[in-house]
């Protein structure tokens, strides 16, 4: 998938599908997933603006969505459909903040370990601050059965036994093929935590981030802008210019962005500091350039 953010045409999202893929060297697996992809399409739009979605279950086995991004009633909405039915989701944006959607089929554990995960990201109604690099990460975690080509081992999803965390669902896949921004760059990562349980200590070795919005407000921020009502008080100049922050915590579906300035050029690794998760494959690495 694209690194970069970028906001997908709704008809993106569409399909609940079953699809063979490879989820790590070596290994391909049956997951459930949207629009054959996982994380599925990354959505975005503005506050205001209203989400049509038309799911068809094109899979085996019963699936649903439930969009964190909108406050409907879970009854019809989010309800599970059997092969071959579509459902109607309509919501409208009302909040800025990186939203899990989630298959909420039972077990959904299961369900999210599997693949069927993705982000709605809402802007404010002027749009964010430009910014020079933007990306999102999206951590998860994978439950391997034994022998290839098999699924996700519900066991191991109850016991919480991950065999790998990953960013954007393959391991280590940005040490392949790195983020990238220049000296003096602003780069702003959005972070979710899809879970389906762990934790994510978002961290970037040799930055410190001086701004971070998480679950609905800044709790750092390094420029001010006319949109002190988004915040509910008026922007501290002064914030950013002595103060930064060197994690972004996050629990399951936990979600928000940071941005900092690369000073020097190198090889910054992308981490859950979180070490023993880092080490199963939510690494990755930012590479600056001059
Ligand atoms: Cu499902």
């Amino acid at each position: 998938m694209a690194r970069h953010v970028c906001g997908q045409r709704l008809n993106a999202l569409n399909r609940a599908r079953e699809e063979e893929r490879e989820v790590a060297p070596g290994r391909t697996q049956t997951t459930w997933t949207f629009n054959g992809t996982t994380p599925g399409p990354i959505l975005r739009g503005r506050v205001g603006d209203t989400f049509v979605i038309a799911l068809t279950n094109s899979g085996s086995m019963g699936h649903s969505i439930n969009f964190h991004a909108g406050d409907v009633s879970p009854d019809d909405n989010m309800r599970t459909i059997d092969p071959g039915e579509s459902l109607s989701y309509t919501f409208t944006a009302k909040r800025v903040e990186i939203w899990l959607y989630h298959c909420s089929t039972a077990p959904i554990s299961v369900h999210i370990a599997n693949g069927m995960f993705g982000a709605v990201i809402i802007d404010t109604e002027e749009g964010l601050d430009e910014v020079d690099e933007e990306y999102v990460l999206i951590q998860s975690e994978q439950y391997w059965s034994d022998g290839l080509n098999v699924g996700t081992d519900a066991t191991k999803v109850v016991a919480v036994q991950p065999d790998v965390v990953n960013f954007n669902g393959y391991p280590f896949q940005y040490d392949h093929a790195p983020l990238r921004a220049a000296t003096g760059d602003r780069v702003r990562i959005w972070v979710l935590d899809a879970g389906p349980n762990l934790d994510f200590a978002f961290h970037i070795v040799g930055t410190q981030f001086d701004t971070v919005w998480s679950e609905g407000s800044y709790s750092l921020r390094r420029r001010c802008s006319n949109d002190a009502a988004l915040t509910g008080v008026d922007c501290d100049p002064q914030v950013g210019g002595d103060s930064a922050a060197q994690v972004l915590p996050l629990q399951a579906a936990q979600g928000g962005f940071i941005e900092f300035v690369p000073v020097e050029a190198g090889h910054y690794s992308i981490v859950n500091h979180a070490m023993s998760y880092a080490e199963r494959g939510a690494h990755g690495t930012l590479e600056v350039t001059d």
